[in-house]
This record gives C-alpha cells, sequence and structure tokens, in this order.
C-alpha cells in the first residue's frame, strides 16, 4: 500500500457555521487517519503563500480577506489515494456545481464561501504541508483498529 498525505482546511465560513465535527467526520467515518490538526487564524502573507498559484486572479484579494478573516482549522489526512479522494469528497469549487453527497455539494452555496480546501496533487499537498505545519506537528501513528480498514 502506497500511503500519501494532504493538506486539508476548513475555512472560516465552515467555522462559524459550526461544520467541523460534520466535515471532520466524513473524512474520520471514510477511514482516512488524522496526523495533525490545529486551529489558527492565519496571517497574510501564509494566506498569500497557501494561494499564490491565484496571485494574478481578480478575486485574489477577496480571497486573502476572507481566509484570514477568522479561525481555520488546518490538518493533514493520510491514507492511499487520500489526495485525489479527498478532492472527491470536496466536490467541485462552484458548489452549485458540486454533487449531492460532496461537502460543498451538501453544505455550501457560493464560490467565495464554499467551507473547504484540499490539496489537488501530490506536489501541492508536500508544499501545502510544509507551509502550515512544523515536521514536529505531523504525527505517525496506526489507529488500534486499522486492520479493520486496510488488509496487508
Ligand atoms: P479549489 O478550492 O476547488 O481548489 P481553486 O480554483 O484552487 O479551487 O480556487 C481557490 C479558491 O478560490 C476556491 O475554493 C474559491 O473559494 C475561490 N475562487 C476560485 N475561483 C473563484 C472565482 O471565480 N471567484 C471567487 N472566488 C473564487
Ligand atoms: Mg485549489
Amino acid at each position: 500500500m502506497t500511503s500519501e498525505r494532504t493538506f486539508i482546511a476548513i475555512k472560516p465560513d465552515g467555522v462559524q457555521r459550526g461544520l467541523i465535527g460534520e466535515i471532520l467526520g466524513r473524512f474520520e467515518r471514510k477511514g482516512f487517519k488524522l496526523v495533525a490538526l490545529k486551529q489558527l487564524v492565519p496571517s497574510r502573507a501564509l494566506a498569500e503563500k497557501h494561494y499564490g498559484v491565484h496571485k494574478e486572479r481578480p478575486f485574489f484579494s477577496t480571497l486573502v480577506d476572507f481566509i484570514t478573516s477568522g479561525p481555520v482549522i488546518a490538518m493533514v489526512w493520510e491514507g492511499e489515494g487520500v489526495i485525489l479522494n479527498a478532492r472527491r469528497m470536496i466536490g467541485a469549487t462552484k458548489p452549485l456545481e458540486a454533487d449531492p453527497g460532496t461537502i460543498r455539494g451538501d453544505l455550501a452555496i457560493d464560490i467565495g464561501r464554499n467551507v473547504i480546501h484540499g490539496s489537488d496533487a501530490p506536489e501541492t499537498a508536500v508544499f501545502e504541508i510544509g507551509l502550515w505545519f512544523n515536521s514536529e506537528e505531523l504525527n505517525s501513528w496506526t489507529p488500534s483498529d486499522q486492520i479493520w480498514r486496510v488488509e496487508n
């Protein structure tokens, strides 16, 4: 089994709306492993680096204003295929186009208030995990019920 890690963040709207438990529960129930979690209000510098690929887009400053507007839940989840699968669980960027059953499809309406971020590829996952966490904050551990999730 080739395990991988991805960076997931519950954006300020998800925190303000009391959706932390709902969102965490989906990843937990799926069987992915939580290896890091913290709440923080991101600095502007952090937000600008995180969304650096969008810096030329017209919505960039609004996006940075929003993501720095309040507490965010930053997480790292681990498991086979977790990068792509978390993106599928999150759903399309525009919540009204996201499939029902996905987090955005079930819990959001507006593109600027789409409750959650997830890394989109192995390279961005490595970059974002390193941006948001120190290596000491990442825990390698084996859930006691792991044998009931993955055969190996
Ligand atoms: P993603 O979050 O699904 O990966 P990206 O295209 O990487 O989507 O955009 C990052 C975030 O920027 C989105 O989640 C969304 O909140 C916001 N965003 C993207 N496109 C637009 C837009 O056209 N208008 C306003 N906000 C946007
Ligand atoms: Mg993206």
